[in-house]
């Protein structure tokens, strides 16, 4: 498929585009240019919006914006489910020159007041099945506020022409937090070129996505993942991204599989092997499914397996993060290998290092640095941060790889104490936090534990006030409390009374001696 006007990538696949421009125009004025208005880029089950359609609500967004007193650079904080608002607002910011953040839209009042505060953004557009922890985030933390169905209201009655704002290809576009092991999120800041180097290097040419294509991510779009499956690379061919709003369950995503008919699927290892407990009750129909993608943490090779055996379809496992915007190693159709996260995307390169930052023998594990021209520039406000994770170019993953004698890259473990939960980051300093809030509990430590499908979920060490065992009534009472106070896929699944944590010789837990 032709690159857009004025884009091209080298032999070594190295991106070059027009000195002046704006990342808006190759992903959703293109295709009006180029005679496709009439396809659909989104297709939900309320509605369908075509190119031209969204080419126009995305002017209108990005005009509301501007009316709104919003001037290029500033932030737009947009805590929106997956419907085609998402993509009028974060497309009408970036046209504009308005810098859009999609933080997860699963937390609680207390990290929206961080976001609010740490982002210094001048307005917040929600959903408003969300309105129960944005609106106490609001009074902690002030900052003009609408609902998508206000936002919707505003746009009806802008202008539907809009003249795109030219940036630099290295000029900051849009935001992604990230949580780190301090609990604390932080805002990886990409630039407008990123999402062009990620929909072309792993969207087109290790998928193949092309216009023809329907994709389906059941990993949401506030996840850097979802963003790319459901929203880059569909715009980037010219192909059509299947919208569901509602949590992904097996259920939900295989009636939207069998209403939709998706080429494309995308989900994440937990979801997965769910599908597959499903699967075993009834057959679905998911024979319009060229592909399936893993990501957000490692496809145990069993679940592979088992869904290659149930449904003639490889799952493709690929590793990307939140500061390379997509996945920089990974399976492909024609070549993978199960329980690998894959060979590199070309256009990445790897490096597995020791401890004294040297490369490690062959076949030796140590700790991934990637490099490629879609990772962030930097985190927001934190300079510290920024240059212990990005060096010359490289970008520190903060996990343990090692590469196999026929070049796959195989996943072993985190380098910090961070854990996946369904994909999404876990700090376990957060979750002992809400734990020694519970009176009875003087300390806390939390370790990731393998359940049944040998994904890993938070299990909580506890010493109890009054020490010894809390008994089932206390274990229930404390997953609930994290239930409650915290984003719920975080509270421990299991707990485990002991009588003291082990501890280094300056008070910090050991979490590694628990997980053994
Ligand atoms: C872990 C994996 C083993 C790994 C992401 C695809 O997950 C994404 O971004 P996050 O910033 O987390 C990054 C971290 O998650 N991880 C992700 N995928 C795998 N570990 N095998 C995998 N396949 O620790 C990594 O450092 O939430 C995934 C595309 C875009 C993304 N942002």
């Amino acid at each position: 498929m032709a690159l857009p006007p004025g884009i091209s990538f080298d032999s070594d696949l190295r991106v070059t585009l027009p000195d002046r421009f704006n990342v808006a125009v190759p992903f959703i004025d293109r295709h009006i240019a180029e005679g496709c208005g009439a396809k659909p880029a989104i297709r939900t089950a309320q509605e369908t919006v075509t190119y031209g359609e969204l080419a126009e609500r995305v002017n209108r967004a990005g005009n509301v914006l501007l009316a709104a007193g919003l001037q290029p650079g500033d932030r737009l904080l947009m805590v929106v489910k997956d419907c085609p608002a998402f993509f009028y607002l974060f497309w009408g910011a970036i046209k504009a020159g308005i810098v859009p953040i999609p933080p997860n839209t699963l937390l609680r009042a207390p990290d929206y007041a961080y976001m609010f505060a740490d982002s210094g953004c001048r307005l917040v557009v929600y959903s408003s099945e969300f309105a129960g922890e944005i609106e106490p985030a609001l009074v902690q933390a002030p900052v003009e506020a609408l609902t998508v169905d206000a936002f919707l209201a505003e746009m009806a009655k802008a202008s539907a022409a809009l003249d795109a704002r030219l940036a630099s290809p290295g000029d900051d576009c849009f935001w992604l937090y990230s949580s780190g092991s301090t609990g604390r999120p932080k805002g990886a800041v990409h630039r407008q070129r990123d999402m062009v180097v990620s929909s072309e290097l792993y969207g087109v040419r290790v998928l193949g996505v092309k216009d023809g294509d329907v994709s389906f991510s059941a990993a949401k779009l506030f996840f850097a993942y979802g963003l790319g499956n459901g929203m880059t690379f569909p715009l980037w061919t010219g192909s059509t991204a299947v919208l569901d709003d509602r949590r992904p369950t097996p259920d939900t995503t295989f009636e939207t599989i069998e209403r939709f008919r998706p080429t494309l699927y995308y989900g994440v290892p937990a979801l997965y092997a769910a599908q597959l407990a499903a699967l075993e009750k009834g057959g679905r129909d998911l024979s319009s499914v060229r592909a399936c993608v893993s990501a957000g943490e490692a496809l145990p090779a069993e679940i592979f397996r088992r869904w290659k055996e149930r449904t003639g379809t490889i799952i493709l496992d690929g590793i990307g993060s939140t500061e390379a915007l997509h996945i920089f190693i990974g399976n492909r159709l024609d070549d993978h290998k199960p329980g690998t996260s894959g060979r590199p995307v070309p256009g990445y390169d790897v490096r597995i290092l020791d401890e004294a930052g040297k490369p490690v023998p062959a076949g030796g594990s140590g700790r991934l640095w990637i490099r490629g021209e879609s990772t962030a520039g930097y985190y927001w406000n934190k300079p510290e941060k920024t240059a212990e994770t990005m060096v010359d170019g490289w970008l520190d993953t903060g996990d343990t790889y090692r590469q196999d004698d026929e070049g796959y890259l195989i996943y072993d473990g985190r380098s910090d104490d961070m854990l996946k939960v369904g994909g999404i980051w876990c700090s376990p300093v957060e979750i002992e936090g809400c734990l020694i809030g519970h009176g009875a509990v003087l300390e806390a430590a939390i370790v990731g534990h393998p359940d049944e499908h040998a994904l890993i979920k938070p299990k909580a060490f506890v010493v109890l006030k009054q020490g010894g065992d809390g008994g089932p009534a206390l274990t229930e009472e404390l997953m609930t409390l994290c239930r409650k106070t915290l984003a719920p896929y975080k509270y421990p699944r299991w707990v485990e009374y002991v009588a003291e944590l082990p501890k280094t010789a300056t008070g910090k837990i050991q979490r590694f001696k628990l997980r053994a």
